[in-house]
């Protein structure tokens, strides 16, 4: 692509100025002209041709080339991701089924558990096997492979049930995520949390392959999809210049991104809007003196709506609209526990919350845990820490 734009013509009389691809490769490092994006403009009749690296590089030369060779060298390939999968680990699974199938190699997708319907429109989806109902095939495609990517999840907990099974198998691991601290359980780690979603950082990776020409449409779809969903269409974590880049890139390789959202996010049943109004206006407690929002929805409530999964996806961030509400917090009851999920705004950290009471942990402005117990003493601890936050706060 490069030589053809670069190579020089002077149809109707212009003067073209260009930059030859392979002077400049060698003048810049190697690694900087992974991604390279071509502008043209004419003034009058002199034709200027800039050769522009326009996404910061962030990611280490030597973890890319150690890919790179795993890439060359393992053909049977699994992908999985973590437990109740939201579109950043569907988007960047099937980001990279896509891109990994172009090239040739024999692809397989192992998620935990099942896919939330909402994404049911991502192309091929039908490809991912769900462990957790065809376990014994699960562990037939983890226990065959050579190499098996593991996105979108910092600890091997976080693929649960299929942990043992994810950790005995030979392949060599690579773990390509966005969140805090990341395990050691991988043979190569490429982590970097200050990345909007693991979709954004995967799109790098493969620019920094040199497989940007690969990516079709199809892979675009999917890691545009995690981009969305994991910044909340673009409304948190999502001030970085680059990311708006990575999105025209995405839009030329062919995606629809309104048609997107209205798939992956402005999609409901009847059912789900009336359990969400019901959250709002019965449910929702708010207490001025911590700056916190509580929903907590038991058994009953959700059986009364009908609850399916990914129905109260997102409904914890409702709060957050109120000004005065800092963090918000989302109680579901679940067999036997309690899921729990925290936003925030600024500079509150929810992660350290979930960490010290409810046996998770995330990100500083979205995280998440559990609660062994009843709803009634997973509350009794939300209002013990509605206590010592304000004590804390009393004492500055
Ligand atoms: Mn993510």
């Amino acid at each position: 692509m490069v030589n053809d734009i670069l190579t020089p013509h002077n149809k109707n009389g212009c003067i073209l100025l260009y930059f030859d691809a392979k002077i400049l490769k060698n003048k810049l490092k190697p690694h900087l002209c992974r991604q390279i994006f071509i502008m043209k403009y004419q003034i009058r009749n002199i034709i200027f041709i800039f050769v522009l690296i326009m996404i910061s590089q962030i990611l280490n030369e030597e973890k890319i080339s150690e890919l790179h060779k795993l890439l060359t060298h393992y053909d049977k390939i699994v992908i999985t991701c973590h437990v109740s999968p939201d579109g950043d680990a569907i988007g960047s699974s099937l980001g990279l089924y896509h891109l990994l199938s172009s090239l040739g190699k024999s692809v397989s997708i192992v998620t935990p558990d099942a896919t939330p319907k909402s994404l049911n429109f991502l192309p091929g989806i039908k490809e991912i096997v769900a462990y957790s109902k065809y376990t014994d095939f699960g562990i037939q495609i983890l226990a065959n492979a050579e190499l098996i990517f593991c996105l979108d999840f910092n600890v091997i907990s976080r693929v649960d049930k299929m942990s043992d099974a994810l950790s005995s198998s030979k392949a060599k691991k690579v773990l390509i995520d966005h969140h805090l601290s990341p395990g050691d359980f991988a043979d190569l780690v490429i982590s970097y949390p200050t990345m909007s979603s693991t979709c954004e950082l995967l799109f790098r990776v493969i620019c920094r392959l040199g497989l940007y020409n690969e990516i079709n449409k199809s892979c675009a779809e999917c890691l545009y999809t995690g981009m969305m969903t994991d910044t909340g269409n673009f409304s948190y974590n999502s001030n970085r210049a680059d990311i708006y880049i990575i999105i025209s890139e995405l839009i030329k390789k062919g995606i629809d991104k309104d048609k997107i959202y209205t798939l992956a996010m402005n999609t409901s049943t009847e059912e789900r809007l009336r359990l969400l109004g019901y959250s709002i206006y019965e449910k929702m407690k708010i207490f001025s003196d911590s700056s916190a929002a509580l929903i907590a929805l038991s058994q009953s409530d959700l059986v009364r709506f009908e609850y399916k999964k990914g129905d109260t996806e997102s409904l914890v961030n409702v709060p957050l609209g109120i000004p005065e509400v800092k963090w918000s917090t989302f109680m579901r009851e679940e067999d036997g526990y309690i899921k729990i999920s925290l936003r925030s705004k600024g500079d509150f950290a929810v992660n350290k919350i979930c960490e010290d009471y409810f046996n998770g942990g995330g990100h500083r402005n979205a995280a998440g845990g559990e609660f062994y117990g009843t709803m009634k003493g997973a509350i009794d601890k939300y209002v013990k820490i509605l206590e010592a936050i304000k004590e804390q706060h009393d004492n500055k």
